[in-house]
């Protein structure tokens, strides 16, 4: 298969979040940078402090930054670690999540707003009350209810809530074990105004399409470890993640926004590069992967992102398109 160019080269980008507003493609990636913090399973060597939108009238360009759309300094909560990033639009204004470090160290998910797709964005003073751990993504249902999943073990700090309180302890004892389920992904509706849950924070449930239960924290070939994506398709909600240690992005299909959802299959390969963050967005009727690799680089924390289409076939299952575009 082509490789396809990096969306952009001018910037380091990562955890490409992309959507349709007002007919033009929009991504939200988060903005990688040098660093002389050696790579660990921790992720400190993800030391990034402000978020770039960009823009492009097709797939194939011409790709637009739209410079500095939030800082790490304007936003009063952060300590460090502006994580990757995803927006929502509702009400004609648009909201951009976040996670990030607070002073003490704990991941949490913020908020900002703008008039405009691509910002600037202005910041609640704090984070989302309930939120905490990485990588929101939020997801508008047709009848106008919006949600946002987060979650993301390891560095991501997921196993350190599994009590429902943040336990700094945990961070060593890692994940489930063995046949018990894997830590879930959580989701909670936003309120109207999206600027907070309007409902419980709640377990997403991925599993297992022999059994009917829950994956086994055990396979990591298919247990949730990061980047929860939610796209709809047929009347069908399709959640999609990272497997993280095995460097798989896969994806799994439910009736409802809350799930829970049944494990289908493999998106893509192990990238180059630790890490696979990604989204998928409808444009002009034809279906793409937005994702990331380290092609550009050759650093685990200097990524770029890509591009590239899907099509499902006639059972609704995901497949990349061959041959992609160049
Ligand atoms: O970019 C920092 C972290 O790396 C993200 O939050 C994860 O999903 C992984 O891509």
């Amino acid at each position: 298969m082509t490789d396809p160019k990096p969306m952009t080269s001018e910037l380091f980008t990562a955890d490409p979040s992309a959507h349709v507003f007002n007919g033009k493609l929009y991504v939200y990636p988060s903005h990688d940078r040098e660093t002389d913090i050696q790579d660990n399973d921790n992720g400190d060597q993800y030391d990034m402090n402000d978020y770039h939108v960009f823009s492009m009238p097709s797939v194939s360009g011409p790709v637009t930054d739209h410079g500095v759309a939030l800082t790490a300094a304007d936003i009063p909560w952060v300590g460090k670690q502006l994580w990757a990033p995803d927006a929502a639009s509702k009400n004609g204004k648009y909201y951009l999540y976040f996670p990030a470090r607070d002073k003490e160290g704990v991941f949490r998910v913020g908020v900002a707003e703008s008039d405009k797709p691509e910002g600037p964005f202005k910041p609640d003073p704090e984070p989302i009350k309930g939120s905490y751990s990485i990588d929101p993504a939020s997801f508008v249902d047709d009848d106008g209810q919006a949600y946002l999943y987060f979650g993301g073990i390891w560095g991501g700090q997921l196993q350190c809530w599994r009590t429902g309180e943040f336990k700094k302890d945990a961070y060593e004892t890692m994940e489930a074990s063995g046949d018990e389920p894997a830590l879930s992904p959580r989701v909670a509706k936003l309120s109207e105004d999206m600027h907070s849950f309007a409902s419980e924070v709640q377990d997403v449930k991925i599993l297992d399409p022999s059994t009917g239960k829950e994956i086994h924290a055990s396979d990591h070939k298919r247990r949730f470890f990061e980047a929860a994506w939610l796209h709809k398709y047929n009347g069908k909600y399709y959640f999609s993640y990272s497997t993280g240690d095995t460097h798989l992005l896969a994806y799994a299909i439910g009736d409802s926004p809350l799930g829970p959802f049944t494990y289908q299959d493999k998106i893509l390969e192990p990238v180059k590069g630790w890490t696979t963050h990604h989204s998928i967005v409808e444009f002009e009727s034809k279906w793409y992967l937005f994702y990331h690799d380290t092609s550009l680089s050759g650093k685990n924390h200097l990524r770029c992102v890509k591009i590239r289409e899907l099509v499902y076939d006639a059972e609704g299952k995901i497949k990349l398109k061959e041959p992609q575009p160049k």
